[in-house]
């Protein structure tokens, strides 16, 4: 059988997807030839998603062995979840709801697999994880400058744009995708330009790539504004019609010449000047800018300046032009019931075990790792579905620490056995993607999908939400809206009046698998503004430490995601079979290491080791490990994020995954 899913993997694309399955197991991926952007293909990662799931969790675990040792024994799901409920209400009972922590992220990009678990936890008034870990300071930049995430329609980009600006972001390999778009504009004669501290995929497919110092964009945007006002080149009438703060900007811009901009950033002056022209005399840009930029301390406000230049160009007025960072905040979804956000406003009355507290506590979720070690009143549940934290959140080594705490109950959630997934208590096998209902928006482009079971789940897995309903029985919970299914969740989101959604119904979706949103054609979601110019964006650089002169960059490896497919062999010897350690050639030389040669880097935080590579593709000063790996493929058995730490962003108290001061030394062995 052959069918339609939409990939719920978290990126851009969204991608629609023919499945072949053979007695209800899939053995086959291929691109939907007609979904606008997909465009019959997949990527390198996704035709993989058979063998990812090959050794696939099937039944209900519970720990036999020490915590963290993946010693399991099987047991049946009234087992598991009568003996979760139990410790469950007995924490609640001495406790309260706050002694609970969801951790999640995005495994699935389903809405309902995604947030609906969620509603369990608002009704028993758990500590509210911030989802912070990806996207949070970038969101906050976008709002305070443009206010709700638009972005120009990539389809539009072909016929209308003649400069292409990737900043900050690797898209050959992360919003592959777009490739098609940015490579028909090519033809028309549009300049591809990247902005990146190191030399990547993108970078070698663009005509012209700009190597800056992490953590400087806002110094090297404000000089590219200086230079446009300076020559005249600003679109003054748009600026009147649709910003504010102008003047305060401007006089801004006025103290970073070329010159001072080039200090900090490394970029020559000569290429700043040429950088200001070009786009000055296209004005037909757009702007893609990525999260990379935003994972630095003053991540928020380098983003802020860099989406401001589109405006000062007037380039919202064209169609295709403009920035993009995500297109999520086009999809017009009634969300106040999705995952029982309501019951967080505290103004319905409740019967049932708990009431929800509409003060709960708030945990940041890259301060995970304090929150299982260093909180008070103490985290003494632990709910881990859609995320692999042992491996993704900062501050490894304390994670593992808060992990390892005989007196937390840890509940993991998981299609395959991570290494977050061996320290639970009880593990629970979940469904894979075409196995359960859901609904998908993107942050790519503008299509909602909806995927429809194509097979039955295979053993014993069962949906995130299936588990939290039967949770929310034992404990006796009231609250209907935990107890909703996947259609009843999706006809909520879709119960909104709003021309966007005009004709687009559950029913269709069920029929055709997506649907692009009824936007205006062409679509010029700022061709008015409003676009904030003040407060002025702050240039706040990344710094080493006195002990630690390099910065180290993880940006994502090309076939991983995130760590979603870092089991798969095929594509863990495609990316080089383990981790290696990018470093600039003068920089090595000053550190004795050489090329192949296993090294220690140091943090304030922890240290790891790693091979090797010289190259000229980091800018010097800077270094790169690509990917988040799986621990089991490190020389040491430890990830990178045993080296980074919880510093928070400046808005929207992201991660700073980008910004980690690090020594490099060669291995001594003893
Ligand atoms: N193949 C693949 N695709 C993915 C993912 C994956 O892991 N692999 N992850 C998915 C997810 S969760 C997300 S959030 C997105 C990733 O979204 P992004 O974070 O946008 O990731 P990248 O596209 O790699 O962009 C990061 C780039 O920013 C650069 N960078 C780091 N610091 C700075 C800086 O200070 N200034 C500038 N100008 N650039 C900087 C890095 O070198 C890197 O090239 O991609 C999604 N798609
Ligand atoms: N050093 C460093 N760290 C990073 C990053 C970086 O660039 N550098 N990137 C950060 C970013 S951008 C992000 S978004 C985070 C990503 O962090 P996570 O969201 O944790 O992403 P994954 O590592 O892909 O883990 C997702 C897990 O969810 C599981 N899963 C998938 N579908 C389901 C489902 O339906 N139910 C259940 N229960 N489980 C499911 C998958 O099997 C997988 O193990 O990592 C962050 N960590
Ligand atoms: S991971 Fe991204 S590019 Fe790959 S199939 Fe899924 S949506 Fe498409
Ligand atoms: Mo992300």
């Amino acid at each position: 059988m052959k069918a339609r899913a939409t990939c719920p993997l978290d990126c851009p694309d969204a991608c629609s997807l023919l499945l072949t399955l053979e007695g209800g197991r899939l053995v086959r991926v291929e691109g939907d030839p007609a979904h606008p952007f997909t465009r019959g293909y997949a990527c390198a990662k996704t035709y993989r998603y058979p063998e990812r799931v090959k050794a696939r969790l099937l039944y209900p675990l519970r720990r036999v062995g020490r915590k963290g040792e993946g010693r399991f024994e099987r047991i049946s799901w009234e087992e598991a979840l009568d003996g979760i409920a139990e410790r469950l209400k007995a924490i609640l009972d001495a406790h309260g709801g706050e002694a609970v922590l969801p951790y999640h992220y995005a495994g699935t990009m389903g809405l309902v697999e995604n947030q609906h678990p969620l509603a369990f936890f608002r009704a028993i008034g758990a500590s509210e994880l911030l989802e912070t870990i990806c996207s949070s300071a970038g969101s906050a930049a976008w709002e305070m400058t443009y206010g709700p995430r638009l972005a120009p329609d990539p389809e539009e980009i072909p016929e209308n744009v003649r400069y292409l600006l990737l900043w900050g972001i690797n898209s050959l390999s992360t919003n592959s995708h777009l490739t098609p778009f940015l490579k028909a504009a090519r033809r028309r004669g549009a300049k591809v330009v990247h902005i990146d501290p190191y030399e990547n995929l993108t970078s070698r497919f663009a005509d012209e790539h700009l190597k800056l110092r992490p953590g400087t964009d806002a110094a090297l945007a404000y000089a590219l504004a200086h230079v446009l006002f300076r020559e005249g080149l600003v679109d003054r009438a748009y600026l009147e019609e649709a910003a504010t703060g102008v003047e305060a900007f401007q006089e801004e811009a006025e103290g970073w010449t070329p010159r001072r901009a080039s200090a900090l950033t490394g970029v020559p002056e000569e290429a700043i000047e040429r950088l200001a022209r070009e786009l000055g005399e296209a004005k037909r840009v757009f702007l893609r800018v990525g999260y990379g930029m935003t994972r630095h301390p003053g991540g928020g406000n380098a983003l802020r300046a860099v989406i401001l230049l589109p405006a000062l160009l007037g380039a919202w007025r064209h169609p295709g032009c403009g920035a993009m960072l995500s297109t999520s905040g086009a999809f017009p979804l009634n969300k106040r019931f999705l995952g029982g956000r309501h019951l967080l406003e505290g103004e319905h009355p409740h019967e049932g075990y708990f009431r929800p507290n509409p003060r709960v506590r708030r945990v940041n979720m890259n301060e995970l790792a304090s929150a299982l070690t260093a909180l008070d009143p103490p985290i003494r549940a632990l709910f881990v579905f859609n995320s692999n934290p042992l491996v993704v959140a900062p501050n490894t080594g304390r994670v593992k620490e808060g992990l390892l705490r005989e007196d937390l109950l840890t509940v993991v959630l998981e299609q395959v056995m991570t290494e977050t997934a061996r320290y639970a208590d009880y593990l629970l096998p979940a469904t894979l993607f075409y196995e359960h209902p859901d609904l998908y928006t993107s942050y790519g482009h503008y299509y909602l999908s909806w995927n429809e079971p194509l097979a039955e789940p295979e053993g014993k897995a069962r949906p995130n939400t299936w588990v939290f309903r039967e949770l929310a029985r034992r404990l006796g919970l009231k609250e209907p809206t935990l107890y909703w299914e996947a259609e009843a969740v999706a006809r909520s989101l879709l119960d909104v009046d709003h021309p966007y959604l005009e004709g687009i119904s559950l029913e269709r979706l069920k029929r055709e698998g997506f649907a692009k949103l009824r936007l205006p054609k062409p679509f010029l979601p700022f061709a008015q503004g409003p676009v904030r110019f003040s407060p002025p964006p702050e240039v706040i650089p990344t710094e080493p430490l006195p002990d630690y002169p390099l910065i180290l960059l993880t940006p994502p490896a090309h076939r991983f995601l995130n760590t979603t497919y870092g089991n798969v062999r095929e594509l863990v010897e495609a990316e080089g079979g383990e981790p290696r350690l990018l470093i600039h050639p003068l920089d090595a030389e000053a550190r004795g290491v050489t090329d192949g040669a296993l090294v220690h880097i140091r943090s304030p935080w922890g240290q790891v080791v790693r091979k090797a590579k010289l190259t000229e593709a980091p800018v010097p000063g800077t270094v790169v490990l690509e990917g988040t790996w799986w621990e089991g493929w490190t020389p040491d058995g430890k990830g990178i994020n045993h080296l980074t730490s919880e510093r928070l962003t400046d808005l929207g108290g992201g991660s700073t995954f980008h910004s980690t001061p690090v020594e490099v030394e060669p291995l001594r062995l003893a």
